[in-house]
């Protein structure tokens, strides 16, 4: 009897119990009317009289020690209610981090901002595209090498079937289908089989912008630039226009800004010419016009496109274009933006 008292001791020191309806059938076990304990009481009385002093303490220890413990698992369970179908509402919660917006998103988001105080509306397309609005519609000529397979990705080695390899198609479809006037922006990712390095990658993003309308001229073209260098990169931002070729514009021009590092003395950034190109723009091409039937006789526009990438790098002066599909999160979580 002594050993079995010893080896019950050991039992209930170790108890657990997962809900308070364990508890409660822990404590009928050990100590209810007909529990363990109350039956080793009853056979107590037939212990020879010379071990009744030892064994009745060991007893009486047993039972103590079990109202204890089975009190104490009942005492967790009772508290404040913090057993909800075994979940343990006192444990700490998970800590949920607040993220950051990716810095592309964030200069897109200023870029069709800036535009949009102007009245420009938002368009989006197709990244998967076909040759008439990627390159026809473009007054691309049939022997143009962007419809190389070296520069352009096809899809299943069809000819018509591409990536978009600029946003340009995106207004080709508005143009198609809305009258002028036409005053929108075109953000969007595109594609193009090039090698990665520091400064170009095979994915990347642009916003383009396209204004046609009676009368619009090189002058409009002009100021809308200026403005929109001005919001984005400061009031004491100059801007210069060189003469450049698209396919799709006549006259076309790059377009410069003084460099936002120095202002314009000479820096490494501007490669001491005071001067970063930033776009490309122009006047849309007759042949464009007519393409999608708006009549370029009626109508004149400009249109414009820059590289979000190139702009991103110049504002946070990022060196190397591949931090931005990298996903590191040492690199994402250090911008911060309102938009
Ligand atoms: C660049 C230059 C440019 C356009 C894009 C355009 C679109 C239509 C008609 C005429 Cl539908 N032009 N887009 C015009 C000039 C330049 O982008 O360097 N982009 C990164």
């Amino acid at each position: 009897m002594f050993k079995k008292i010893e080896s019950l001791l050991l039992e209930i020191e170790n108890l657990k119990a997962e809900s308070s309806q364990q508890v409660e059938e822990l404590r009928i076990k050990y100590l209810g009317k007909k529990g363990i304990i109350s039956t080793l009481f009853d056979e107590f009385k037939a212990v020879p009289a010379d071990q009744k002093r030892e064994v009745g303490q060991a007893l009486n220890k047993l039972k103590n020690q079990a109202s204890v413990t089975i009190g104490e698992l009942k005492k967790r369970f009772d508290d404040a209610d913090t057993d909800v179908d075994g979940l343990d509402l006192t444990l700490p919660g998970t800590y949920n981090p607040v993220g950051s917006r990716h810095p592309l998103s964030i200069i897109r988001n200023e870029i069709v901002d800036v535009f949009g105080r102007l009245g420009f509306a938002v368009a989006e397309g197709p990244e998967i595209e076909d040759d008439w609005h990627v390159f026809s519609a473009l007054n691309f000529p049939p022997e143009h090498p962007a419809r190389d397979m070296q520069d352009t990705f096809f899809i299943n080695k069809d000819p018509d079937i591409l990536l978009r390899t600029h946003t340009s198609s995106v207004q080709v479809r508005v143009m198609e289908h809305e009258p002028p006037p036409i005053r929108a922006v075109f953000p969007g990712r595109v594609f193009r089989n090039e090698a990665i390095s520091a400064r170009a990658h095979c994915i990347f993003h642009q916003v383009e912008g396209l204004y046609i309308d009676e009368d619009v001229s090189f002058a409009d073209l002009r100021q809308t630039l200026l403005y929109f260098a001005k919001e984005m990169f400061g009031q004491e931002t100059r801007i210069r226009l060189r003469p450049s070729y698209f396919p799709f514009t006549e006259p076309s021009a790059e377009m410069d800004i003084s460099c936002t590092l120095c202002g314009g003395s000479g820096c490494g950034i501007c490669k001491n010419t005071g001067w970063v190109e930033i776009l490309g723009c122009g006047m849309v091409d007759p042949n464009v016009l007519d393409s999608s039937k708006i009549d370029s006789e009626k109508f004149t526009g400009f249109a414009f496109g820059m590289g979000v990438e190139r702009i991103a790098m110049l504002k946070y002066q990022i060196n190397d274009i591949r931090l931005f599909f990298d996903n590191d999160i040492r690199f994402l979580e250090q911008f911060k933006s309102a938009l």
